[in-house]
């Protein structure tokens, strides 16, 4: 982090960081806070809550809003929960991350930046420049995105490889009131254990499984009681049939023993200590097109 002008001001802020899916926004929050408090993934539609991930530093706080990715596919009464999240992030903050992949500007992108409150302060991220092959690429798609909104910045970048990230802070930085930290220095994020279990398995069901059952399964924390040092979690995997539940348990369960191996590798790394985790399997048929199921797994 840059070094700090004798008694320059501190300042705090919100930074909801939106984007079409798998732009990789949810590896931007991760890197610039330098922990991984938010799931991702190769595939779209990861994210499906609001996370915050907070980096306090000598001269700033940014509280980073990771939110899913505002998409048009897959109609369902989760992805408008979904896509209404980030509407309401997108009105709730003063500043504005918008990631798009360098190189290349959808109708997707577009569609993203038409959702931009007028009077914000926007800053794009063009993400995963490792992968550009031409670099002069970037300056024809910075040409292209100036008329489309009053951007106070773009930042090329490159989350994975963590270039240009002290860049896009202090772009962002100089957008943040000048104000007092509103979290303590050591917290990283605004979710809880239980929310963040229940997410490290979800992760693994969106890396380890084909293109259908991550869409159809959602999970839920039935227990969290901590002994001592050891953190004792009971969690269930609710998918939408009982073929989706056969494939995620394996032969001889040996599919979902490898979720939870993984799952609890990232719980004990972030919570600091032991895991002791046992994950159920169960159909429950329609759940993401039924409010009263949504509301109860926390969408
Ligand atoms: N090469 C490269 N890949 C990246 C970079 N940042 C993210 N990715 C990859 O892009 C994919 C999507 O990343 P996520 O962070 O899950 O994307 P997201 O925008 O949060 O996606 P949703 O939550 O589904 O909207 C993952 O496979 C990441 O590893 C980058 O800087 N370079
Ligand atoms: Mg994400």
């Amino acid at each position: 982090m840059t070094e700090v002008a004798a008694g320059a001001a501190f300042r705090c802020g919100y930074a909801a960081i939106v984007g079409r899916p798998n732009v990789g926004k949810s590896t931007l929050l991760n890197h610039l806070v330098g922990e991984k408090v938010s799931i991702t993934s190769k595939k779209a539609q990861t994210t499906r809550h609001r996370v915050t991930g907070i980096l306090t530093a000598d001269d700033a706080q940014f509280i980073f809003v990771d939110t899913p990715g505002f998409q048009t596919k897959h109609r369902s009464r989760l992805n408008d929960r979904m896509n209404r999240s980030v509407t309401q992030s997108l009105g709730d903050v003063g500043v504005v991350v918008v990631v798009l992949e360098a190189g290349r500007t959808t109708p997707a992108d577009r569609a993203v930046i038409a959702l931009l409150p007028p009077g914000a302060a926007v800053v794009v991220a063009l993400n995963k420049i490792d992968r550009l092959e031409r670099k002069d690429a970037l300056l024809p798609q910075m040409a292209e995105l100036a008329p489309l909104y009053p951007f106070a910045a773009i930042v090329p970048v490159s989350a994975e490889k963590e270039r240009g990230l002290d860049a896009l802070r202090g772009a962002l930085r100089a957008l943040l009131p000048e104000t007092a930290a509103v979290f303590g220095e050591d917290e990283i994020t605004d979710r809880d254990e239980r929310f963040l279990a229940a997410e490290f398995i979800r992760e693994k069901i969106f890396r380890l499984m084909g293109e259908e059952v991550p869409y159809s399964a959602t999970v839920a924390i039935d227990q969290f009681v901590q002994e001592g040092a050891l953190r004792r979690i009971h969690a269930t995997v609710y998918v939408d049939r009982d073929n989706q539940k056969a494939i995620l348990l394996g032969a001889g369960g040996a599919q979902m023993k490898e979720i939870a191996t993984k799952a609890r590798a990232d719980m004990e790394r972030l919570f600091g200590g032991p895991v002791f985790l046992e994950v159920w399997v169960r159909v429950k048929r329609g759940w993401a097109d039924d409010d009263k199921m949504l509301t109860r797994f926390g969408y």
